[in-house]
């Protein structure tokens, strides 16, 4: 449970390791829009030093932060209202990361399943970073003593480490100081797979364009991949439990639903016994309707890549507003002269 004394926080954030997917925006942005109100101090991070757990072109890492954050803006984070920013603008994050190190212990990183599914069979060549890192990420949610993660369902086991690491650390100095973070996963959208192996999800760095839909992408290439996009022979069933053991139909009525704000049953309703010829089309218009309003605005802010500077380095001073306080807090728990 979370401890009634912290006042209700989100945090959460996209790491630049390429262009935003549609994956991105349903399990992650568009939830977070949502959340922007009276009921949450929000803050939204571009997790750079997250993407450099591998190899990142330097010039492509800066284009990619300006792109995400991009994104963020253009399907309506309000910076006005939340606190946007990117990680490596606020040090904090590796100061509090280093004592997480700390405070994880190895047994647990060992359990974490999406360091398995990346480094797969080349675990003794990875880098060190990527195994740890989600000891960071504890940090960059603890250290604004966030009370609610909205992930996708992929990163729900992070924030699980992360409850681990608040409760060892309150109970290894014996004082309540970090919060027992919620993951908040409910809703559609949680897990948009790829496009061509439904068992996979659907990431910015997979192997091939085809298996994804870029935020970028325009309206005939969002076209010709759902047109491509792995089906099977039966058409639409009725209602969902005709989607069992059919990952490849599940996700494009998921994808259906998510962007129209609707229930997969709903979705059935509509399209129940209607063949892939009808629905994949009305899955393309649907999916442009909502996805050209967005990229057309990310277009025009990235074309003015000092805006956008000047708006993460204002966040970057906010967030620092929260960080200090709590890193400082945190040095004299463990004892740590500063
Ligand atoms: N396919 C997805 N479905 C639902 N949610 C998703 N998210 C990512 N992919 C999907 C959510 O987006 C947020 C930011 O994730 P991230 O980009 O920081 O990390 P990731 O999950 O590792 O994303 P990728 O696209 O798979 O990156 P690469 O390919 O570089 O490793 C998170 O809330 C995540 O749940």
């Amino acid at each position: 449970m979370t401890s009634p004394s912290f006042a209700p926080r989100v945090f959460s954030g996209i790491k630049p390791s390429g262009g935003l997917t549609l994956g991105n925006y349903l399990g992650a942005i568009k939830r977070w829009v949502g959340m922007q109100g009276p009921d949450f101090e929000t803050i939204y991070c571009v997790v750079d030093l997250h993407a450099i757990t591998v190899w990142q072109d330097p010039a492509e890492l800066a284009a990619a932060t300006r792109e995400v954050a991009a994104g963020m803006l253009a399907s309506g984070i309000d910076p006005e209202h939340s606190i946007l920013f990117n990680q490596a603008a606020v040090p904090e994050h590796v100061q509090l990361g280093w004592i997480f190190n700390c405070v994880a212990r190895v047994g647990w990183m060992n359990r974490m399943t999406q360091f398995k599914d990346k480094a797969g069979d080349n675990a003794e060549a990875v880098s060190l970073g990527l195994y740890a890192y989600p000891a960071l990420m504890a940090a960059d949610i603890l250290l604004y003593h966030a009370t609610h993660v909205p992930v996708g369902e992929d990163q729900k086991q992070h924030v699980e480490l992360t409850r681990d690491i608040a409760q060892k650390f309150n109970h290894d100095f014996g004082r309540e100081f970090f919060p027992l973070t919620e993951p908040v996963t409910e809703g559609p959208g949680m897990r948009i797979m790829n496009l061509r192996d439904g068992t996979k999800k659907m990431s910015k760095s997979g192997e091939s364009d085809m298996e994804r839909i870029n935020m970028l992408d325009d309206a005939d290439t969002i076209a010709k991949k759902f047109k491509k996009a792995k089906t099977d022979p039966e058409g639409l069933p009725e209602d969902v439990a005709g989607l069992k053991a059919r990952p490849e139909a599940k996700n494009l009525v998921d994808i259906y639903a998510a962007l129209s704000d609707q229930s997969a049953e709903a979705v059935l309703a509509e399209f129940g016994g209607a063949g892939w010829g009808r629905f994949k089309p009305a899955l393309a218009d649907l999916a442009v309707d909502k996805l050209a309003p967005i990229s057309s605005e990310m277009r025009r802010l990235m074309a003015d890549p000092a805006e956008i500077d000047r708006l993460l380095a204002r966040g970057a001073e906010r967030a620092r507003g929260i960080a200090a306080p709590i890193l400082k807090e945190t040095y004299e728990i463990v004892g740590l002269v500063s």
